[in-house]
């Protein structure tokens, strides 16, 4: 029997998992106590890393389509048919005729992020799409311009706050995100152990809410107004502290006079928490010798995620809490973005470059995803003609997949590099079938960025590739040498960590590749500690707390204030949910995370269920501007009044090698949300909120 140590990397929380095995055959999986950041903690996901090695179900060998399906074939001719294509496309269409489209997963991937740079490079197309669009691009939009780096991205300091402020979040569910924190739960008891007070708003009492001091149901889409309020308080209450920020910051004169206007009797009446409640909250946090406010998914995919990510920003520097011991800080990890990528200056919002159909800023260079269809469909100039979409699924992910999986019919050649046949692969010329999960080796290179303590760990691979697969990097590697004409140099993602590892922070301390190699539970660096004014990448050294971009934007929410938001054939605003067992579109093959009673419900207020006349169980027909779907119907007071809740990630089918059953019981909630509503100012798509109708069966 022997002992295997590595970091998941399904999510964001890091955990460190210790594998018994024989062979390949798997004894057990459990949390690895040693792990320095996740001491122990894991969730059921970590367990299905072996079935999805084992699954017979995922691609094994690369696929072709032909018009009697999918036939096994070489990878020579994968890799030729490819590049012959996108060569062929690019000479008659122009280079912005391929787009890419990555996924989630190279995130989580270091192979994938280290050879995507000169993938990129090889392809020289403008057209670039992520999941980042449906999901974070707030956060990189309030980095840039307050900051100077998108990558600058603070994390709450859960292990010394003494007040936290969850809005938009659920992380006993996620895990965490924008903030590697495993074993979130102990943390969050840790807090209120300590005397401190954890607050929840969402319009779900979500399950951190249920574990928190309080819950508070919130309006979707009106947080910003509520963040207003907040600072309009402290500012009103004269307990603005900048502490050692103080001689670092810009623009406070603008805060103080934009914020007059929002005073909580204002924010109640939209965002239907009351005045006193605002008043409140706002005042304990400055009472609090150590708070943090910190914002997720529901702030940052909604239309004002921008403003949402950037009054956060502001609350937490003018409560005194940023970049301070418990509040939000800046991890200082060992690979660090901001040394290969420096960028001092000032980010001109008018530089910013717009989309080619809906003139959507281009933050990180990538057109947003909501208009992948429209940019695929809109003939002229840069129209897209082919699609390479590495570890991405599109036609579940993003707003209006429907669309999406239209528009594909217009497509000239697509290519994906996956792990399955999905509702986005099986539209594929031809599929590279990669590993993942046990197969890799990993240094986490994203999320370390955003761990809320200092770590290194390095995990070799567990297992030989099973099938005739290809890591996704030896794919990137090999299209990118073809696409140049050039033999493969055959570099491994371990020679580039190696040299990271020698540029980074703790390079004096010793820290290597193969002193990571030697203590496989990875190496403690230490908890956070204040570092922004090393890191800060504007050019005079300040941080910029009104940037123009955001000040412009409050008259978008001025005049949303304005606009009745009663919309009688849509009565209802529709939000997402995330499961335990669950991680986005892919792990549904897993037998031990699918099974149970139906998760794919749409929860409804009793008092909603009342008036349409449905109780738990029946079947209802959900309506948009989009689309329609039948779902089944759960009546419960977790759900605010007014709004309704339907779980991401489903209407994925059943996964075979060669086709994939249709899903039972199972709706894409994108097959509701709408490509057209956006937060325009960081062309993020506006997931939450969207307007429907529910009508019985
Ligand atoms: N309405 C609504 N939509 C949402 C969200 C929401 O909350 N509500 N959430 C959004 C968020 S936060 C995200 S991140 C996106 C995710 O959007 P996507 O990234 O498009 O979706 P995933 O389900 O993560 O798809 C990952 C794909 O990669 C494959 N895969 C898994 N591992 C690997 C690997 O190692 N290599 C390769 N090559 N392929 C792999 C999987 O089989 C799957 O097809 O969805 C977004 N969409
Ligand atoms: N188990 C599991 N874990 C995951 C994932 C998964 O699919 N499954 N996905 C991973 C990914 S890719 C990501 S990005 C992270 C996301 O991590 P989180 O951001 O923690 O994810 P969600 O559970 O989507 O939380 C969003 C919350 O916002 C609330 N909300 C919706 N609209 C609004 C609004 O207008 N205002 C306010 N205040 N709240 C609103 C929702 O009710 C929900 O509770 O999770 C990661 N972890
Ligand atoms: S919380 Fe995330 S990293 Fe931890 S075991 Fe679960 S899926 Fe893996
Ligand atoms: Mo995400």
């Amino acid at each position: 029997m022997q002992t295997h140590y590595r970091t998941c990397n399904i999510c964001e929380a890091l955990c460190g998992i210790e594998i018994q095995h024989e062979g390949q055959n798997i004894l057990s999986i459990k949390g690895d106590p040693k792990d320095p950041l996740s001491r122990g903690h894991i969730c059921p996901k970590a367990v299905a890393l072996q079935d999805f090695y084992v699954d017979e179900d995922r691609l094994r060998a690369p696929l072709k389509k032909t018009a009697d399906g999918f036939i096994e074939i070489s990878w020579e001719e994968a890799f030729e048919i490819t590049t012959n294509k996108i060569l062929a496309l690019q000479e008659k269409y122009g280079k912005d005729a391929v787009a890419v489209f990555l996924g989630n997963p190279n995130a989580h991937n270091m192979g994938n992020l280290l050879f995507m740079r000169p993938f990129y490079k090889a392809l020289r197309t403008k057209s670039r799409f992520s999941a980042s669009s449906v999901d974070q691009m707030p956060h990189h939009v309030a980095a840039v311009h307050m900051l100077g780096h998108s990558l600058l991205n603070p994390v709450p300091d859960l292990d010394h706050t003494n007040y936290l402020l969850v809005m938009g979040g659920n992380p006993l569910v996620s895990n965490g995100s924008m903030m590697a924190s495993p074993d979130i739960a102990k943390r969050l008891r840790a807090i209120r152990e300590r005397g401190g007070k954890i607050v929840v708003i969402d319009p779900r009492r979500t399950e951190t809410a249920r574990k928190a001091d309080e819950h508070l149901f919130i309006k979707p889409e009106s947080d910003a107004i509520f963040l207003l309020s907040m600072i309009h308080v402290l500012v009103q209450e004269n307990k603005v502290r900048l502490n050692h920020l103080e001689d670092a910051l810009t623009g406070l004169e603008e805060i103080i006079t934009l914020v007059k206007k929002y005073p909580p009797e204002k924010a109640e009446q939209i965002t239907g928490i009351k005045a006193e409640k605002i008043r409140s909250i706002a005042l304990e946090m400055a009472a609090a010798d150590k708070a943090v406010l910190y914002s997720r998914m529901g702030l940052s995919t909604q239309t004002f995620g921008g403003l949402c990510i950037w009054l956060t920003n502001v609350f937490n520097i003018l409560n005194g809490n940023f970049d301070r011991v418990g509040g939000m800080m800046f991890p200082r990890p060992a690979i660090d973005p901001i040394t290969f990528s420096p960028k001092k200056g000032k980010p001109k919002y008018e530089s910013i470059p717009l989309s080619r159909v809906r003139k959507l800023p281009k933050y990180l260079g990538e057109i947003p995803a909501a208009s992948l269809a429209e940019e695929i469909e809109t003939e002229g100039e840069g129209q897209i003609k082919a699609l390479l979409c590495i570890a991405g699924n599109p036609v579940l992910s993003v707003p209006n997949g429907k669309r999406v999986e239209k528009a594909f019919e217009k497509l000239e050649f697509i290519a994906c590099a996956d792990i399955y046949l999905t509702e986005t692969s099986k539209h594929a010329d031809i599929i590279f079938p990669a590993t993942s999960g046990l197969e890799i080796s990993q240094y986490d290179i994203t999320f370390l960025n955003l761990a809320i303590r200092n770590i290194a760990k390095y995990s070799p691979a567990l297992f030989p590739k099973k099938g005739n697969v290809k890591h996704d990097w030896e794919i990137l590697a090999e299209l990118t040498a073809r696409l140049r004409g050039e033999e493969n140099p055959g570099h491994t993602p371990e020679m580039y960590v190696e040299m990271a590892l020698g540029m980074g922070h703790y390079a004096k301390e010793g820290l290597s590749l193969e002193k990571l190699k030697a203590h496989p539970h990875g190496i403690d660096l230490g908890p956070l500690t204040p570092c922004l004014k090393d890191r800060l990448q504007t050019d005079d050294d300040t941080i910029r707390l009104a940037p123009t971009v955001f000040l412009e934007d409050l008259k978008r929410l001025d005049e949303s204030i304005n606009i009745s938001n009663s919309q009688p054939d849509f009565p209802y605003q529709m939000i997402g949910r995330r499961l335990l067992r669950q991680h986005n579109t892919w792990t549904h093959n897993s037998h031990r995370l699918s099974k149970g009673k139906n998760e794919c419900t749409l929860m409804i207020n009793p008092k909603d269920a009342n008036k349409i006349g449905i109780t738990s169980g029946n079947t209802v027909l959900v309506k948009s501007r989009i689309g329609e779907i039948k779902v089944e119907a759960e009546v419960t007071d977790e759900i605010m009044a007014g709004v309704v809740s339907l779980p991401q990630g489903f209407g994925a089918g059943k996964k075979s090698k060669m086709k994939i059953a249709t899903a039972q019981n199972s709706v894409s909630i994108n097959d509701l949300t709408d490509d057209l509503r956006v937060d325009t100012l960081t062309g993020n798509a506006a997931l939450n909120g969207v307007r429907v109708q529910v009508l019985k069966l």
